[in-house]
C-alpha cells in the first residue's frame, strides 16, 4: 500500500513521499517552548496558539493514525541569473502561490488514499494548520533539520512540505542522520545574524521582517541588513552545499516567468496598487498587500547594494 501511495505521489509531481505515525513530538515540545519563552517568534502570535495540537498530531483530525509527508520542489535553475540586477524576491514566490498548488495536489492524493480502504478519512495540510511540518518530515526520514532550521535533504532544501493525515494504518519510515557535520555556512552568511545554536530568531530574520511583520515602518537595523531583498530571504539556503546540485522543479506552476521577474529597480519603485493587484493576483506575495511591499521597497532602496550576494 505504501509503494502504491509513493507511486501516485510521484505521478502527481511530488519529489518525495514518506510516512510517519501520529505519536507525540516530545523533543519538539521542549524546543518550541524554549523558542517561545525567549520571544523568538517575534509578532507571530499564532505560533503560541494550539500548542497541544502541534505536539500531538493525533489531535488535528479525529481518527488519524498516520501522516503522509510530501515534498514539492520549487527550485528554478535560472533564478539567480535572471534576478541578479533588480530588487530580490525569494525564489519560492516566483511561481503560483504554493498553498494553492500544494493543496490541489494533496487533495488528489487524498482522494486516491480514500480508495485504499473502507471509510478511510483524510485531512490535507500545508503551512496554515498548527502542524510542525519540518519535524514530521524529519521523523518520516525525508531529511534532517539543518543549522538554518530548515528541512535539508541530499537534494537541498528548496522544497515545500505538505501532509495528508489519514486514518489508514501505514508503516512509518525511519529518520535519517543529521548531515550538516562541521559546516556552519548558513549561520555565518546570515546577513541579520538570526541563526544560532538556539535556532532562528525571527526578530532578526529578514524573511520575517519582509513577510510577516505587521508594524510599519521597518526599524533602521533591519534596513541596514536588507540589501536588495524586498520579499523573503534565501541566503541561508543559497550558501548551503546541499543546494548546489539541486534538481530543477518539474511543476509547471513554479516554472512560469512572471513579468515582474525582469523589472528594474525603477519599475518596482513606481508600482501602483492596480499593477500590484494584477501582477500578484495568484502569487504568495499578494498576501502581504501593496502597502507592505512598498515599505519593503523603500527600505531596501536606501542601502548601497554593491555588496549584495546577487
Ligand atoms: C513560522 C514559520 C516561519 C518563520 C519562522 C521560521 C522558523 N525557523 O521557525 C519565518 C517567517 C522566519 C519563516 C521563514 C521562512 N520560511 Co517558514 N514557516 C514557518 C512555519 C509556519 C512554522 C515553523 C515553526 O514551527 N517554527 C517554530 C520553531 C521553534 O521551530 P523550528 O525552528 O522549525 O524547530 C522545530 C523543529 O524543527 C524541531 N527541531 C529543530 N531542530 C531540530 C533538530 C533535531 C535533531 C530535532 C529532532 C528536532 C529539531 O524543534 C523545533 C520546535 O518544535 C512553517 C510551516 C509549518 N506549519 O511548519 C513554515 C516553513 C518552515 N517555512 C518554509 C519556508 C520555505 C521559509 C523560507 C525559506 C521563506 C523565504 N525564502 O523567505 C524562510 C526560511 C527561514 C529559515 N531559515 O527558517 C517552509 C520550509 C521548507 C523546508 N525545506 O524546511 C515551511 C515548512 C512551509 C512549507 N509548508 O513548506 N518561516
Ligand atoms: S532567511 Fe535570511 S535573515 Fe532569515 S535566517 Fe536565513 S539568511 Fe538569515
Ligand atoms: S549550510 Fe551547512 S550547516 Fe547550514 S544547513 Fe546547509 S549543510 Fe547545514
Amino acid at each position: 500500500m505504501e509503494d502504491a501511495i509513493r507511486q501516485k505521489a510521484g505521478e502527481l509531481g511530488f519529489s518525495a513521499c514518506a510516512f510517519t505515525d501520529c505519536s507525540d513530538l516530545m523533543s519538539e515540545q521542549f524546543r518550541l517552548e524554549r523558542w517561545l519563552s525567549a520571544g523568538r517568534q517575534a509578532g507571530m502570535d499564532y505560533m503560541s496558539r494550539h500548542r497541544d495540537i502541534r505536539y500531538r498530531p493525533e489531535l488535528l483530525s479525529e481518527g488519524c493514525v498516520s501522516v503522509i509527508v510530501l515534498l514539492l520542489n520549487y527550485h528554478r535553475n535560472d533564478y539567480l541569473r535572471k534576478n541578479a540586477s533588480a530588487f530580490q524576491v525569494s525564489e519560492y514566490a516566483l511561481g503560483r502561490d504554493y498553498h494553492a498548488v500544494m493543496r490541489e495536489k494533496l487533495h488528489l492524493l487524498a482522494q486516491y488514499v480514500q480508495t485504499l480502504g473502507e471509510g478511510v478519512k483524510t485531512r490535507c495540510c500545508v503551512d496554515t494548520a498548527p502542524v510542525l511540518e519540518k519535524a514530521l518530515a524529519r521523523r518520516a526520514g525525508l531529511g534532517w533539520i539543518g543549522k538554518n532550521t530548515l528541512l535539508v535533504t541530499e537534494h537541498g532544501s528548496r522544497f515545500f512540505i505538505g501532509e495528508v493525515f489519514t486514518s489508514l494504518q501505514l508503516h512509518p519510515d525511519v529518520p535519517v542522520d543529521e548531515r550538516c557535520g562541521g559546516c556552519s555556512a548558513c549561520v555565518e552568511a546570515c546577513p541579520a545574524h538570526a541563526l544560532s545554536a538556539e535556532g532562528l530568531d525571527a526578530r532578526r530574520c529578514l524573511s520575517y521582517q519582509t513577510i510577516e511583520r505587521k508594524e510599519l515602518p521597518l526599524p533602521e537595523e533591519v534596513k541596514t541588513a536588507l540589501g536588495h531583498r524586498i520579499y523573503g530571504c534565501d541566503v541561508c539556503q543559497q550558501v548551503c552545499p546541499y543546494n548546489r546540485n539541486a534538481e530543477e522543479t518539474k511543476v509547471d506552476d513554479f516554472l512560469r516567468t512572471p513579468e515582474w521577474f525582469a523589472w528594474g529597480d525603477a519599475q518596482w519603485r513606481q508600482l501602483t496598487q492596480e499593477q500590484f493587484d494584477a501582477q500578484f493576483r495568484d502569487s504568495a506575495m499578494q498576501r502581504i498587500g501593496y502597502e507592505r511591499l512598498m515599505e519593503n521597497i523603500r527600505a531596501a532602496s536606501v542601502k548601497d547594494n554593491s555588496q549584495d550576494e546577487g
